[in-house]
């Protein structure tokens, strides 16, 4: 893993400090709180665009007041490049870089945010969520607000009946630009309403009418985070439905529409109420790019981006994703029991690990992400559900459960073990608790326990296989 922090950004540059934290596993950012990814890929490189959540622990909304940019040569090595302040529009206020998209054209390079406006001084009308677009001619370094005022007043759309109590809107955020091979651009944006329009030529201008759209078949509410990408002729739009947010999306012939509902592409998040997905196409495969609360400490206003692998199905729909631990680079382990070979260490929704035999219908919850949260004489694992990313095999108070990551040193050590020769088979291992090393992982009437084997069936039930699912 090679992190470094590469590039100042001049009159744009923020103090950053840290190095860039990066793996290859999830969340692909581990050295701070990032979400709302966006990502272009240019001379080769691919940039990743993500705002940087700053809300502490306690904080009960999003605090955002920069966007960072990484970059990637091989999706497994991110460069933090920079970080561009909200402040670049000086229009805006708050702390409200929200999403985001940046595209290349004609040599230049657009960037289509959100960012809160003031409220109107005579009351008329809302203020509130809004477009800003910069321009630059470079992904990284450079950018400026290209109108000097939003691309919208928010009061020219029309927000959901929700937000008219407030003294502001929010149904004008999230843009995502595509450009169709003719040239023609179009900005699709929204929360509650969803709405596009083309874009001039000079790619910072509406060409036309604002359109409101409608999801065909859709059986729930568009909430926010529309992309739009396109694949063998079919055009795609991914989005957040209903709240805690599912991702879903539905696909058109044309980048104007109509759009018909296809599917969920993403269940609710695991103690987030929002993802927000981009795709990205990179040396001819597809990524599906998203945010969980997946770091140590991480919440709704404390979010992380993670990457998985798109994949079509033969008729051009979407296989649904699941968020894991490993993320592209890595193979999920299953947890073999030597005591009864068919029978697998599983988790499920709670506390609990039991050994069950396979059932032909089991996708996922047999396997586990394997990597040493401590590491200690090279021998030692950590074990993380491999859809439960954040969560840990723990050992503590002499029981073996599934807890989420609290971020102290005490829970890295509780939820490391050493890997030793197998009680029953040397072939096999045993895994003990760095903490007490008298208490081995061991399988008790199906359920996974802490114990110190001292049969020879107890040390069987002590004795596991470590193997790839996949
Ligand atoms: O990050 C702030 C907002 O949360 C984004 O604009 C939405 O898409 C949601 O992720």
């Amino acid at each position: 893993m090679a992190t470094t922090f590469k590039r100042t950004l001049g009159a744009t540059l923020v103090g950053l400090t840290c190095a860039a934290g990066a793996q290859a596993d999830n969340p692909i950012i581990t050295e701070r709180f990032t979400a709302d990814p966006a990502a272009l890929v240019h001379d080769g490189r691919v940039y990743l665009y993500v705002g940087h959540d700053e809300a502490t622990e306690e904080g009960d909304f999003f605090v955002l007041k920069e966007w960072n940019i990484y970059s990637s040569d091989n999706l497994e090595d991110w460069t933090l490049e920079g970080a561009v302040p909200r402040t670049i529009f000086e229009w805006a206020e708050h702390d409200s870089a929200w999403a985001s998209q940046a595209t290349e054209h004609d040599g230049k390079f657009y960037w289509y945010t959100t960012v809160r406006m003031p409220e109107p001084e005579d009351g008329e009308g809302m203020g509130g969520y809004t477009l800003g677009v910069a321009v630059s001619d470079d992904p990284v370094t450079g950018w400026k607000d290209a109108l000097g005022e939003p691309m919208l007043d928010p009061n020219e759309t029309e927000p959901a009946e929700h937000m008219i109590e407030h003294s502001h809107s929010w149904d004008d955020i999230d843009p995502t630009v595509f450009v169709d091979h003719d040239g023609q651009a179009y900005l699709y944006w929204g929360n509650s309403h969803l709405y596009y329009a083309k874009l001039k030529d000079n790619m910072i201008e509406f060409d036309g009418e604002i359109h409101r759209v409608d999801i065909e078949g859709m059986p729930g509410t568009f909430t926010e985070a529309p992309w739009i990408h396109e694949h063998e002729g079919m055009y795609y739009l991914t989005f957040a439905m209903n709240y805690p947010e599912e991702l879903a999306y539905a696909m058109s012939d044309s980048p104007a529409g109509p759009w018909e509902y296809k599917g969920k592409l993403m269940e609710v998040i695991e103690d987030s109420g929002t993802s927000h997905q981009a795709i990205l196409k990179y040396e001819g495969k597809q990524y599906f790019i998203y945010h969980t609360a997946a770091l140590p400490t991480g919440g709704n206003f404390r979010r992380s981006v993670s990457m998985e692998h798109l994949r079509y199905n033969a008729d051009g729909t979407i296989k649904k994703l699941t968020p894991t631990a490993s993320g592209i680079t890595h193979a999920a382990q299953a947890l073999q029991s030597f005591a009864d070979t068919d029978h697998y260490l599983r988790y499920g929704s709670d506390e609990a690990v039991s050994a069950t035999g396979l059932e032909a219908e089991d996708h996922y919850n047999f396997k586990w992400h394997v990597k040493a949260l401590v590491e200690q004489g090279g021998n030692t694992v950590s074990f993380q559900p491999e859809t439960r990313p954040g969560y840990y095999l723990v050992a503590e108070d002499g029981e073996a459960s599934i807890v989420e990551h609290d971020g102290t040193d005490a829970f890295a050590r509780n939820a490391t073990f050493e890997q030793v020769s197998g009680l029953a088979d040397g072939d096999w291992s045993s895994f003990r608790s760095i903490e007490n090393k008298d208490h081995y992982l061991m399988v008790k009437d199906g359920e996974l326990i802490l114990g110190n084997p001292d049969s020879a069936a107890e040390r069987k039930a002590a004795t596991f296989q470590v193997t790839p699912t996949e």
